[in-house]
């Protein structure tokens, strides 16, 4: 088989990438070793800067997004008893975010991407990218039982974190960061409206609870558990009482409870890998880069990539102009960077550090005083979370 640019990974950054390239006039190939159930029912991210929303509007693919994606306009930090509302469109000049599940951004692209193409192929694994050096890499691949290769002009990597695209760059070459947190996440799904309007980030002595949402009547939430935790040592009712007990503030508020339909532990770490471009070989999204999901940032930057390497792939196309590809790695790592930076600080500002000490306690309670006190530094979060500008 043979086309211009072969994606391997058919998660929301190779799917989008197809999509801008596929408008662009770009002949491309997805490859995805899952099947195509498997994919669409993945629970992960759901609240999405303004960027991404414009991305996916951009691509022809916000249809559905558009007419059930919820606006907010703010978060809650919830501590030490107080509760305190960032209000982003006051703080950043009138910028929003948007909750709408990953597994509907999928389903969308999948079956916009089905119906007029590019190809893509589910349970096709790619085994290997060879000769990423030169003109013509290839990725070999197993599908219906046989070994196949495709060929491509360019290579992209968006095979997640567990990929083998990242394995083709040469170790001289390579750096990678990593930094492991010493706690995870146990989320659920549950069939209750949410108790909230907007998305609360809860802080406490006995660990952090984030209560998000899917819909109207689906409620997402998140609580800080050991690394190493089995899921089956949560039944429904331990869950529903430590995350009221996580959220409790006064009288006047209450978490509701409902059949909870989705329950898993996702550690927490993050990971930059340097450069994110070898040869005619790229990476976007969680192949380059992991942060923890408290910041909200993981999908969002794998959308970032992705328009600026459509952007670059495009001027190529077009111009012959390899300006842009050449500038992709360092342009994206540096929003990979400060994604990271936001993401980290995020994440130990809010969780209970095991054996954590009194002082830093006191840190994490000094710094969020100084937010709820100083319009300055809620303005600093506000832009974070909602997005810091796309630079090209
Ligand atoms: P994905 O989604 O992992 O997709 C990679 C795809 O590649 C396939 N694959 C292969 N295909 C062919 N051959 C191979 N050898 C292959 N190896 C792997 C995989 O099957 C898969 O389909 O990566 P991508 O596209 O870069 O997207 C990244 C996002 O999925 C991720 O960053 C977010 O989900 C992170 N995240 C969040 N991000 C946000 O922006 N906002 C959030 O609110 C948010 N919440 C979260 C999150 C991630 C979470 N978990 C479970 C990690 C909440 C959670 C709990
Ligand atoms: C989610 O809705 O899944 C979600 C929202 C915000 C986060 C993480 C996850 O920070």
């Amino acid at each position: 088989m043979r086309t211009t640019v072969g994606i391997i990974g058919g998660g929301p950054a190779g799917l989008l990438l197809a999509r801008l390239l596929h408008r662009a006039g770009i002949d491309c190939a997805v490859l995805e070793s899952r099947t195509r159930e498997y994919v669409e029912q993945r629970q992960r991210a759901g609240m999405l800067e303004q960027g991404t929303v414009d991305a996916l509007r951009e691509a022809g693919a916000a249809g559905r997004l558009d007419a059930e994606g919820l606006v907010h306009h703010g978060i809650e930090l919830r501590f030490a008893g107080e509760r305190h509302r960032i209000d982003f469109p006051a703080l950043t000049g009138g910028r929003t975010v948007t909750i709408y599940a990953q597994t509907e951004i999928v389903k969308d692209l999948i079956e916009l991407q089905l119906a007029d193409g590019p190809p893509l192929f589910f349970e096709a694994e790619a085994l290997a990218v060879e000769k990423p050096e030169s003109e013509r890499p290839v990725v070999r691949f197993r599908h219906e039982g046989r070994e196949r290769t495709l060929t491509c002009d360019w290579v992209v990597g968006c095979d997640g974190s567990h990929g083998i695209a990242r394995d083709a760059f040469p170790t001289e070459t390579s750096r990678t960061y990593a930094h492991d947190y010493p706690y995870s996440w146990l989320g659920i799904l549950a069939d209750v409206p949410p108790s909230c309007d907007e998305l609360i980030y809860a802080r406490g002595e006995r660990g952090f609870a984030l209560h998000s949402m899917r819909s109207a009547s689906v409620s997402r939430l998140y609580l800080q558990v050991p690394n190493g935790t089995d899921p089956g040592d949560w039944p429904d009712e331990r869950v529903w009482d430590e995350l009221a007990a996580r959220f409790a503030i006064d009288a006047d508020w209450t978490l509701d409870r409902g059949p909870i339909t989705a329950k898993s532990v996702t550690p927490m770490r993050s990971y930059v890998h340097e450069p994110m471009r070898h040869g005619r070989l790229l990476l976007a999204g969680d192949a380059a880069h992991i942060v923890p999901p408290t910041g909200a940032k993981g999908l969002n930057l794998a959308v970032s990539d992705v328009r600026v390497l459509a952007r670059a792939l495009t001027e190529l196309h077009r111009t012959g102009s390899a300006r842009l590809v050449d500038s992709y790695s360092e342009s994206c790592l540096a929003r990979v960077w400060q994604a990271t930076r936001f993401s980290y600080d995020m994440t130990r500002m809010l969780h209970a550090q095991p054996n954590g000490d009194a002082f830093d306690q006191r840190m994490q309670l000094a710094r969020l005083r100084r937010i709820t006190a100083s319009r300055h530094a809620a303005a600093e979060l506000a832009a974070n979370y909602s997005g810091l500008p796309l630079a090209l």
